[in-house]
């Protein structure tokens, strides 16, 4: 398999997963502006929708938007429990929080990355993110994971977006949970090895 991504992105969470569950994979560069792959081909002949994250499969097939990659990737490895069985309640409640990362805090924080928007719009997309961070705030409160004691594909998910605060200067502060949550995650192994890896120049 191949992973397609660029660094720090979105496709950092599909990233995590590979690791997590030990497949065999291969990275692929893409620069996001350009939209060239490391060999100089142009990306949306991968992906003709333009964006990462993209899953290239061994007999050629490409998938495309993480919350499909990440799933994808995890019933390939049903034992590792990073998302429940396909048809569970369980795994609804998992489609619950993957939808609601990339609806509410993945597309609602794309706005603050826009340099065309007017700070007045900028404002307006920050305090409904921070409605959102006052419910997962709530949750990661009472419970170390979205879905409740384990980590699944929707934390390797979350802990992709909320890593592109920093660049926005949002101060996590009023939200105690959510650092203490990023700091969890981040120390997994297979996290720490994703960020390695694309720290890579
Ligand atoms: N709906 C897609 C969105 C993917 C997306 O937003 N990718 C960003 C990086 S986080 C990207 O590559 N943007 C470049 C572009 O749109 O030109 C998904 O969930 O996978």
């Amino acid at each position: 398999m191949k992973l397609y991504y660029a660094p720090y992105t979105c496709s950092l969470s599909p990233h995590i997963v590979l690791r997590e569950l030990g497949l065999p994979f291969e990275l692929v560069r893409v620069d996001n502006k350009t939209k060239q792959m490391a060999d100089g081909r142009d990306f949306r002949t991968i992906n003709p929708k333009g964006y990462v994250a993209a899953l290239e499969l061994d007999d050629g097939q490409v998938l495309t938007e993480g919350p499909a990659i990440v799933q994808y990737l995890a019933d390939l490895r049903p034992e590792s429990g990073l998302a429940p069985r396909a048809g569970s309640w369980e795994r609804v409640r998992l489609q619950e929080w993957l939808n609601f990362v990339t609806s509410e805090i993945h597309a609602g924080s794309a706005p603050l990355f826009n340099a065309a928007l007017p700070g007045e719009a900028k404002s307006f997309f920050r305090k409904k993110l921070f409605k959102r961070f006052d419910f997962l705030q709530q949750t990661l409160d009472r419970q170390d994971y979205l879905t409740g004691t384990a980590f699944t594909v929707a934390d390797a998910y979350l802990f992709t977006v909320l890593g592109w605060c920093k660049f926005f200067a949002i101060d996590l502060g009023p939200w105690p949970a959510l650092p203490a949550y990023v700091q969890r995650i981040g120390a997994r192994p297979a996290v720490r090895a994703a960020l390695r890896a694309e720290s890579q120049p």
